[in-house]
């Protein structure tokens, strides 16, 4: 059995009800979002053991957001309540998210610079500690966007974790308001030879010796849709270069505004490349469905399923969340999830 731990940020999330934009809102929902923070919730949801660990301001904002963590059966004995002596801004990272609706997209607008765990310093934290126990460490290009101090703790965990044989998950997750698309790809190439399983390729899957990158493989703020022979010589191109990568997978949205969604996905494991179903549905909140879809691979992967059933239980398992409220998909059990692999959505 595996034990899980990530490391990342925990924001408090302020959103606008009833789709209301943010000019015309008198009150905001209160909730707690992070991609790391996500998938340590979604496991611990389904029984996984699940740590996360971060560092919050020792406040109310900060003890709340780890009560919600605890809440749902995550571990958080490590997270680190800052003082500010340590951390001099004292403060939680913080997010607004203005929800779209049919044709207006939603609008995410960060307010988490100088934020806990982006001002502490770990240069004599003891990571080797840390990760003791531990079989899986799932990391995201989030957190080395946030500043130095964490990009540093990033390279140090995933030395540590290589050495210590825990399997490695590692979502590139590119956020264009935190860093360029050339510091993500630099910083994400640095750490790819010690993943294992990788998702969220897209701002560096062409590579530093090629020139057009500008747009990655995004075309009018869409993802460009890539057919099968196309995603299977990228896959090949990745494990070509870094033969270390034992799991990858990319899904694929087809529609990113209307209230309706269309998502599939590719993977590429063990030597072969797999195409999920096509699942279709409407949406309610769509932030946190790419982490539904690394926490469904992370637990397919998990429990040893077939690999056609590994990508479409992490499809499934995005397709729910895009249903619910909040940023964490709270389905707490498996079979939810599952039965709707066995549905026909196309
Ligand atoms: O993947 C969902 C995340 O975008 C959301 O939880 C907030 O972590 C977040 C981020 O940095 O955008």
């Amino acid at each position: 059995t595996h034990i899980f731990i990530t490391i990342g940020e925990i924001m408090l999330r302020l959103t606008p009800p009833n789709h209301e934009k943010i000019r015309m809102a008198s009150s905001f929902e209160a909730s707690y979002g992070g991609s790391e923070a996500n998938i340590a919730l979604a496991l611990a949801n389904l029984g996984i053991d699940s740590t996360f660990f971060t560092v919050v301001p020792n406040n109310s904002l900060g003890k709340s957001a780890v009560r919600m963590l605890r809440s749902n059966d995550v571990h958080c004995a490590p997270v680190i309540f800052s003082t500010p002596e340590e951390t001099p801004t004292h403060r939680m990272g913080c997010y607004y998210l203005e929800t779209g609706y049919g044709i207006r997209a939603s609008k995410v607008t960060y307010d988490r610079k100088h934020s806990a765990i982006t001002e502490y310093d770990f240069s004599h934290y003891d990571f080797e500690r840390l990760l003791e126990g531990y079989t899986w460490l799932h990391l995201s290009g989030i957190t080395p966007a946030l500043g130095k101090s964490c990009r540093e703790m990033i390279l140090t965990c995933l030395k540590i974790a290589r050495k210590k044989g825990l399997t490695v998950s590692f979502d590139g997750n590119f956020r264009s308001t935190l860093w360029t698309w050339e510091e993500a790809r630099d910083f994400c190439t640095q750490c790819l030879p010690y993943v294992d399983v990788l998702l969220g390729i897209e701002p560096y899957h062409l590579w530093k010796d090629e020139t057009d990158h500008s747009q990655g493989d995004v075309k009018d703020g869409l993802p460009m849709q890539p057919d099968f022979q196309q995603q299977e010589k990228i896959f090949e191109e990745f494990v070509r270069r870094y033969p270390n990568l034992k799991c990858i997978a990319r899904h694929v949205r087809y529609a990113h505004t209307g209230s309706e969604n269309s998502l599939k996905a590719y993977m590429w494991y063990q030597g072969h490349t797999y195409e999920s179903r096509l699942f279709t549905f409407q949406i309610l909140d769509r932030v946190g469905g790419g982490d539904a879809f690394a926490s469904g691979l992370i637990y397919a992967m998990m429990k040893g399923y077939e690999p056609l059933d590994m990508v479409n239980f992490a499809v499934a398992s995005s397709a729910i969340k895009h249903t619910i409220h909040g940023d964490g998909n709270i389905t707490d059990d498996v079979d939810t999830i599952r039965s709707l692999m066995d549905m026909s959505f196309d």
